[in-house]
């Protein structure tokens, strides 16, 4: 990356869309030395993070979540706000495609001054993906918008992923269809903030009342996540622009009651904390990998377990002891010279 880093801080700072995305580029590199650079831009932009609401938005594939995220968007620019719109895709990390870049979706938003549009990182492991959109989503902050949505592309794994780093948590839901045909399982359920029942219109509106009574039901046996919070459950039409204005106002209250609550900063800082941890736990697999000499030993004690011939717990158990008896050994000879030298 030949932009340097003061260059993409002030970029950032003056709203320039361009740098924006070079440095969103940067901390999604995993290239070592864009991560020096990335550490130190994420460190100048901090301070002017953090002001944002982080939106989250759930919901099996074509139910309409970019849809809602284009007019939903477009209505809070209409309020004053400005918008940025990123995408978690854990299933890139796959197939290598980034879902929301190879589709023309968002169009009219993308062309709103006050809208920035990001497509999904097209490739990591899981919880890289999840971190490049923070980390992307800090530096959104610091160019000024007010509302992050954070679209889970793909299924299962990136709600975990989209609920760690965000605010509050939207379900696009359609109308009819079991939660399990739906493939929303009742921990993604546990997440869910906020109900919108899409694609109601004249015809169907009976349905979509059964399916709001349903799922009401269904959301009446989960604890709540915030304390005198009902989960609302609204209809509308993300295409026909319907609803939408109840969604804006029901995010509004949320957020309120989170503060009234005491819980909007705590639950960043738990989020935070279980960041701190998983770094934590990837960079001293990391260095042991490589400092300590011992990726063979590593792979082969993963090859034991990749070919059931142990339980995977157990090996990776006697790997790291084996790590830290040779540190031990090593340690012990070095003490003992030292002693000896003294005593000569
Ligand atoms: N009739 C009707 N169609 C809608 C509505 N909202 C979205 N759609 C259509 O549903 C299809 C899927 O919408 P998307 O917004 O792409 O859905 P998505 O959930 O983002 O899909 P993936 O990103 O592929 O998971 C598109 O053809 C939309 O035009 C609605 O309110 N009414
Ligand atoms: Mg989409």
């Amino acid at each position: 990356m030949e932009i340097s880093t003061e260059t993409l801080v002030n970029g950032i700072k003056s709203g320039d869309k361009r740098l924006l995305g070079k440095a969103i580029t940067l901390v999604e590199s995993k290239k070592p030395e864009h991560r020096i650079q990335a550490d130190l831009l994420l460190k100048e932009i901090l301070p002017l993070s953090g002001k944002s609401i982080r939106i989250g938005v759930t919901g099996v594939p074509g139910s309409g979540k970019s849809t809602f995220i284009e007019n939903f968007g477009k209505l809070a620019i209409e309020k004053g706000k400005k918008v940025a719109v990123l995408a978690i895709d854990p299933s890139s990390a796959v197939n290598k495609g980034s879902i929301l870049g190879d589709k023309t979706r968002m169009e009219e938003l993308s062309r709103e001054e006050n809208a920035f549009i990001r497509p999904s990182p097209s490739s990591g492991f899981l919880g890289g993906v999840a971190n490049a959109t923070f980390e992307s989503m800090l530096l959104c902050e610091a160019a000024g918008y007010d509302y992050i949505l954070v679209e889970t592309v793909g299924v299962g794994q990136s709600e975990i992923l989209v609920s760690d780093i965000t605010d509050i948590f939207l379900f696009i839901k359609i109308i009819g269809g079991g939660d399990e045909l739906q493939g929303i399982k009742r921990g993604i359920m546990e997440m869910i903030d906020v109900v919108f029942i899409n694609k109601v219109n004249d015809n169907n509106i009976r349905e979509a009342k059964n399916t709001k009574v349903e799922l009401m039901r269904a959301l009446h046996f989960l604890p709540s996540k915030e304390k005198d919070w009902k989960i609302p459950v609204l209809l509308g039409s993300a295409l026909e622009n319907k609803g939408l204005d109840k969604v804006y106002l029901e995010i509004e209250n949320f957020i309120n009651l989170k503060f009234t609550n005491n819980n909007f900063h705590k639950i960043r800082q738990e989020q935070a904390e279980k960041r701190f941890d998983y770094w934590v736990q990837n960079y001293i697999l990391e260095e042991l990998k490589t400092k300590e000499n011992s990726e063979n030993e590593y792979n082969s004690h993963k090859k034991n377990a990749s070919e059931l011939k142990s339980n995977p717990s157990s090996e990776a158990r006697l790997w790291v002891e084996e790590i830290f008896k040779k540190k031990l050994i090593i340690y012990c000879l070095v003490c003992f010279s030292l002693h000896i030298h003294h005593n000569l």
